[in-house]
Formats: structure tokens, sequence, C-alpha cells
């Protein structure tokens, strides 16, 4: 089964949108299998970000995401990559679609709430990077025969 990496950001947190954002991908049927609350050093705020190390706005994104506490979670389900990056919205919450959560809650391209991995690549880094193998939980929801063919 298909697993990805999603962090709320500290915007998300210090706005009081953790619940209605975790609601969003609980009800689209995807599974939580891993969470945590915590604040992000800089050296791993470095490495997930390091993709981006030569971009103009590192630094500030850098700066962004240890700014205060985070929810670091990892979902699975059949997609869930792709799919919770439809949940989420386009990069930029003024051109992302109402309906996705940065179409609904964000209005700057540096205040964009959710970070979602983009392909099973960089989903199983982020995973790896972000969580240890025993704080990931292995189960299947007894409603699955209901989410799912
Ligand atoms: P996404 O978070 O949709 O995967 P990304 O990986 O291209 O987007 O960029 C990572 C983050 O960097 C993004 O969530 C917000 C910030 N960012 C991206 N492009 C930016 C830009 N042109 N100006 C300012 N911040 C930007
Ligand atoms: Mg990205």
């Amino acid at each position: 089964m298909e697993r990805t990496f999603l962090a709320i950001k500290p915007d998300g947190v210090q706005r009081k949108l953790v619940g209605e954002i975790i609601r969003r991908f609980e009800t689209k049927g995807f599974t939580l299998v891993g969470l945590k609350f915590m604040n992000v050093s800089r050296e791993l705020a470095e490495s997930h970000y390091g993709v981006h190390r030569e971009r103009p706005f590192f630094a500030s994104l850098v700066e962004f995401i240890t700014s205060g506490p985070v929810v670091a979670m990892v979902w699975e389900g059949d997609g869930v990559i792709a799919g919770a990056r439809k949940v989420i919205g386009a990069t930029n919450p003024l051109t992302a679609e109402p309906g996705t959560i940065r179409g609904d809650f964000g209005a700057n391209i540096g205040r964009n709430l959710i970070h979602g991995s983009d392909a099973p690549e960089t989903a199983q880094s982020e995973i790896a990077l972000w969580f240890k193998d025993e704080e990931l939980v292995n189960w299947s929801p007894t409603i699955m025969g209901w989410i799912h063919e």
C-alpha cells in the first residue's frame, strides 16, 4: 500500500487548522499511520528542503518551517501520494482551487499551510527522514471495505 509524508506547517498550527486539515484526509478515506507534533531543527529543515537549496526563497523557507511546531504525518492509501496533493492544492494558495486546503485557507505562497510529498521517491525519502520505522503503525481500519473495492 502506498504511503506519503505530510506536514502541517507552523502557519497551519498557529491558525488552529490542525483538526480541519487532518479531517480532510480522514474523510477522504486515507489512513493515518504516523503522527507527531514537533519542533523542526535547522538540520532537518535544510535536509527536507535540500532540493530547493539554490532557490532564492530557501533561507526564508527554512526560517519559516523552523519558526514553530509542525504536525508531521504519514498517510497510507491507494494513490495517496498524488491524491493527497490534490487535497492540498497548488503550491500558490492564490491559484489553488477552492475546495483544496491551500485554496480554502491560504493567501500567500510563503504561508501555504501544508507539505505533501510529490512522488514515490520523495515520499520514501521524506518518510525515512522524519520517522523511525517503529514510529509507524501498521493497521487496517475495519471500515476499509466501505472505502475501497
Ligand atoms: P510544494 O510545497 O507544492 O511541493 P515546492 O516543493 O515547489 O512546492 O516548494 C516548496 C515550498 O517552497 C512551497 O510549499 C512554498 C515555497 N515556495 C515554492 N516556490 C516559491 C516561490 N516562487 N516563492 C516563494 N516560496 C516558494
Ligand atoms: Mg514540494
